[in-house]
């Protein structure tokens, strides 16, 4: 008679147990957020076209496939450029006022994170995947 009342919360400690280590076990490296299913990421934006517009990156965060080429586009009346903080990705030239430029993103997949050099609370980042 006893037996049922045993057995039911030794399942359902069990059924808890398993699920939360399982949920964090992968991805316990560490470095930059590299996972395609991540869901505190920054929100990237799959696109390879960013304005510079009233001083920001529009949008902020993309996500690209490996060595695609990324244009920048100045809406704005000033210069503006792009310049990315890990020397894989070669820095743009001046991007005039009205002008576009076009970047050949890395192969290797990471988050390439950058900054205008005129102004450097303007910033952004390419997700490679
Ligand atoms: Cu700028």
């Amino acid at each position: 008679m006893r037996s049922p009342l045993i057995i039911l919360p030794l399942v359902a400690l069990l059924a808890c147990g398993g699920g939360g280590s399982d949920a964090t076990g992968p991805g316990t490296t560490g470095g930059t957020n590299t996972g395609g299913n991540n869901p505190g990421g920054t929100g990237a934006v799959a696109t390879t076209a960013v304005d510079m517009k009233n001083l920001a990156f529009t949008p902020a965060a993309i996500k690209v496939s490996s060595g695609a080429t990324v244009t920048w586009t100045n809406q704005d009346a000033t210069n503006h450029s792009v310049i990315f903080d890990n020397s894989a990705v070669p820095p743009s030239n001046t991007v005039a006022a009205g002008a576009a430029q076009g970047l050949v993103m890395p192969t290797a997949a990471g988050t390439y994170t950058y900054h205008c050099g005129f102004h450097p609370t303007m910033t952004g980042s390419v997700q490679v995947q």
